[in-house]
């Protein structure tokens, strides 16, 4: 079968939509890290419709802080792949050519390197998900023990985190006069520019105190409010991509119709015109998406994947579920928000109803309950907080709270093992090993204090609330607990 590439886009079936420009003219002006699926539904379909217009000086260059499986996927079409949206009606296809190159970090730090300090990259924007920011995920401040920041403040020329990347392409390009770019962080994190800001700034001030200087002065790091929902690509999806192409694509992607980009418009260095939303300041639309979407999301993946639906949508469909997340939204996440003037949260709520019973998705639960320690953070204990503060009800919450410290047992309710992904899997697991009682598993969890913080274990309100949840969900399973909660 023919695969899709530049020689062959011409001959692609009519429905797929093509880049409305000549590849072979447009430029590298960003630098993305992390070239996962979400990168490829999200920011460079953005940057595809800017170079449609006719802006060519912003093509990406993609790098894999890792594995080379996406660049070797792509490296043969010349970058390209499909984008398949999807929401039941029939899937849409457009072949995307923003990436004009990409490159494995570990195989060549060098060229990651030196592409990051060429003048013509104005932008690095960052997609390495939240462990990737090598951060303590309750406090927000560099994890300086982290394997992979001691090798890179051993090692500064050869790095091999995100955060070690952008101080050495930055201490490059100060050596030669280049300006510093603007880094992009398009992570689900609490003010992600932010938090990526104190990470590289205290790396730097570490290797060298005029260097983290400079970065807290001269570096703008804006923040963004990213979303789109994107599951991982199968090979179903592979098989019903080349029928519709009528040829291959190694690594298309699936994504939803719906997609919104917030940004913070601080880019001395400019940006291309994305057709996003620019905005002062960010946080209020990040904390609402972050506790009612994700939080939702991550509360369903874990008493969804336990009462054995495979996918957001099978839970979706199941009893209790949708009231469950009504209500976490409705009565305890969205009173912690700040307002946003002329938007209608009601609205926001029910289209985030809707996009998870979308059926053409097949999101899978376990996919979402990955790095559940990372994401915890800012998707529930942050509110819980607040609602604690509020002295305010927050059962929903402390039921998904309770759920993931079932799921990371690693034992399911049937007692076939979880393949828990995190990285605290193991400690957790060891952790865990042997809780019976509630009580136990509350306590063994609790110990965590990368995650709750010192506060939370020693609230006694908090402890309550989830050890509610955990008898519930010990005595009953989770279908049972969640069929509880009535709609309306
Ligand atoms: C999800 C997110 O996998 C997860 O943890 O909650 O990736 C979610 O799909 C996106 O944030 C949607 O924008």
């Amino acid at each position: 079968m023919t695969r899709l590439s530049d020689a062959t886009l011409s001959e692609l079936s009519p429905e797929v939509e093509r880049p409305g420009y000549r590849r072979a003219e447009a430029r590298i002006g960003i630098v993305h890290l992390g070239l996962g699926a979400f990168h490829r539904a999200h920011q460079a379909v953005y940057t595809e419709d800017v170079l449609s217009k006719g802006d060519l000086s912003w093509g990406i260059s993609g790098v894999s802080l890792r594995s080379p499986d996406t660049r070797d996927a792509l490296e043969p079409q010349d970058g390209l792949y499909t984008l398949s949206i999807r929401d039941g009606s029939g899937d849409r296809f457009r072949a995307i050519g923003s990436i004009l190159e990409c490159l494995v970090a570990p195989q060549d730090p060098e060229a990651v390197l030196a592409r990051m300090s060429a003048a013509d990259t104005r932008i690095i924007s960052l997609t390495v998900t939240e462990k990737g920011y090598c951060h303590h995920p309750a406090t927000g401040e560099l994890d300086e023990a982290h394997p992979d920041i001691r090798h890179d403040l051993g090692q500064p020329n050869r790095p091999k985190s995100a955060v070690g990347f952008l101080v050495e392409a930055l201490a490059r390009r100060r050596e030669k006069g280049v300006p510093p770019f603007t880094v992009l962080s398009c992570d689900n994190l609490p003010a992600n520019g932010r938090t990526v800001q104190r990470v590289v700034a205290r790396f730097a001030a570490l290797r060298d105190p005029a260097l983290g200087r400079l970065i807290e002065e001269e570096v703008s790091f804006p923040s963004t409010m990213v979303d789109r929902i994107v599951p991982a690509t199968t090979d179903a999806d592979r098989a019903l991509v080349a029928k519709a192409l009528r040829m291959e694509d190694a690594w298309p992607v699936m994504a939803e119709p719906f997609t919104q980009w917030v940004i913070e418009d601080r880019f001395p260095g400019g940006r291309p015109d994305w057709n996003a939303t620019f905005v002062e300041d960010v946080e209020p639309f990040e904390l609402m998406k972050l506790r009612l979407l994700n939080g939702s999301h991550s509360t369903l993946a874990y008493l969804g994947y336990l009462a054995g639906h495979e996918t957001v949508a099978d839970a979706m469909g199941a009893p209790g579920f949708e009231a469950l997340l009504r209500g976490l939204m409705r009565d305890e996440a969205s009173p912690t928000l700040a307002p946003l003037p002329g938007f209608d949260l009601s609205a926001y709520r029910d289209q985030l109803l809707a996009r998870f019973r979308n059926p053409a998705l097949r999101h899978r639960t376990w996919q979402i309950a990955m790095d559940g320690s990372q994401k915890l953070p800012q998707r529930l204990l942050g509110t819980i907080r607040d609602r604690l503060a509020a002295n305010q009800p927050f059962d929903r919450l402390a039921l998904g709270v309770a759920a993931w410290m079932v799921y990371v047992r690693g034992v399911d309710e049937k007692g076939n093992a979880i393949d828990v992904r995190d990285p605290l899997a193991k400690d957790l697991a060891e952790a865990t090993n042997g809780c019976t009682t509630p009580t136990e598993l509350l306590d063994a969890c609790l110990r965590f204090e990368t995650v709750f913080g010192r506060d939370l274990p020693l609230s006694q309100p908090f402890r309550a609330a989830v050890e509610r949840g955990l008898e519930q969900l010990l005595a009953q399973g989770a279908a049972q607990t969640v069929a509880r909660f009535p709609e309306g």
